[in-house]
């Protein structure tokens, strides 16, 4: 299944979100550009990984949760930052006033009205179009730059997902989150160097937060140990990632069509089990509403049958009722008959016979 047709079949069954989506994977794909996004708890090392990745002293490094935008750090020949506002408007600052713009110390730039920052570096690992974007991460003070890291994990080829602790229960959701979109995921631990020093127990609990991880994705999880302190020897394992992120660049163009081949199928997949369902929903209904018919015919046909034995018995019932009747009354006529009967023969009995006798009688009936 090839993105075009993920976006048609999304388009066609109304998904307006994931056709964006969609589109902006497909021209970021055009434009050949692999977005690794950091990603993590505020304080976790993200922007001290990232210059250590580089080996460049760029980002600001904060003790303390602090506001931050959504940094893009691409290709240029020319080093420098451009500072996008929400108002949609930009401009050019030089590479060395970077963090004093997230200190909000330069005069023309409030932090809060910065859409997002472009840092443009001539740096070898970022050449075939991998682009390392560094987020506030979670819990971010300013709503807007919340939402804008969450939206460029969609458009991410990877997430580093940095630890600088053991996983939480919001690192877990995150974690799900971007797994069930199939986006890879390398996880980083930082802050290794703050482990217990006892060899045994540091990599106990490192393999005990690798076994945690596995247990909130479906893919493979790769973890990478490491500190940012460089007199620490887990600072070492930082050319781990740097190698890990050659490698991409290398094969970048096959990585970015792997990466949204992906995505297509987690979108699709989706779909598919969302049809699914439906479909099942459908069927329950006619299945339930036929048999139902069925009953209501079935609880007539018993009702008809009732009403025909009642009417059979009815019947039966008038019929005798009827005889019953029609016997009493000849029982009745019967009786009065001979009692009319015995009171004509009692009275003719002292009486002479007159013409007004039969009157009489008739008036004795
Ligand atoms: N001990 C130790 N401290 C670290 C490490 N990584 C980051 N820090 C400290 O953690 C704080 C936050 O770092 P930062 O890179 O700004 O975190 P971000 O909010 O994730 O970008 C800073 O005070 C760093 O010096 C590490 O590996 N070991
Ligand atoms: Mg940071």
């Amino acid at each position: 299944m090839d993105i075009k047709q993920g976006i048609e079949i999304a388009k066609w069954i109304g998904k307006n979100g994931d056709v964006l989506e969609m589109e902006r994977l497909q021209k970021l794909a055009k434009d050949g550009e692999h977005f690794i996004t950091f990603w993590g708890h505020y304080s976790a090392g993200k922007s001290k990984l990232i210059n250590n990745i580089l080996s460049r002293d760029i980002l600001p490094v904060q003790s303390r949760e602090t506001t931050a935008a959504l940094t893009y750090i691409r290709y240029g020949k020319f080093e420098e930052c451009v500072v996008h506002f929400i108002s949609g408007e930009k401009i050019d600052v030089e590479l060395s006033k970077l963090k004093e713009i997230y200190q909000n110390t330069l005069e023309n730039i409030e932090i809060e009205e910065i859409d997002y920052i472009e840092v443009f570096l001539e740096e070898e690992i970022l050449e075939q179009g991998i682009v390392l974007v560094d987020t506030p991460g979670v819990n971010t003070i300013i709503q807007r730059h919340q939402e804008l890291a969450i939206d460029a994990i969609s458009q991410s080829g990877m997430i580093v997902y940095v630890l600088g602790t053991s996983p939480t229960k919001v690192d877990r959701d995150f974690i799900s989150q971007i797994d069930n979109c199939k986006i890879d995921i390398l996880f980083v631990r930082t802050k290794c160097d703050c482990l217990n020093r006892d060899e045994e127990d540091e990599n106990l609990s490192i393999e005990k937060d690798r076994e945690s991880l596995s247990k909130m994705v479906t893919q493979q999880v790769r973890m990478i140990p490491v500190s940012n302190e460089k007199d620490s020897h887990w600072f070492l394992n930082i050319v781990s990632i740097q190698n890990e992120l050659k490698e991409i660049s290398v094969n970048l163009k096959e990585r970015i069509q792997l990466a949204m081949q992906q995505r297509v199928n987690a979108y699709v997949q989706g779909y598919k089990e969302e049809l699914k369902k439906q479909r099942k929903l459908i069927f329950d209904e006619l299945e339930g509403k036929s048999s139902t018919f069925e009953d209501e015919i079935r609880k007539y046909d018993d009702q008809l049958e009732d009403l025909k034995e009642r009417e059979e018995l009815a019947e039966k019932r008038i019929k005798s009722e009827v005889s019953r009747s029609k016997r009493k009354i000849e029982r009745d006529i019967d009786e009065f008959l001979e009692r009319s009967t015995e009171k004509l023969k009692k009275k003719l009995n002292g009486l002479v016979w007159t013409p007004n006798l039969k009157d009489e009688a008739r008036a004795n009936l």
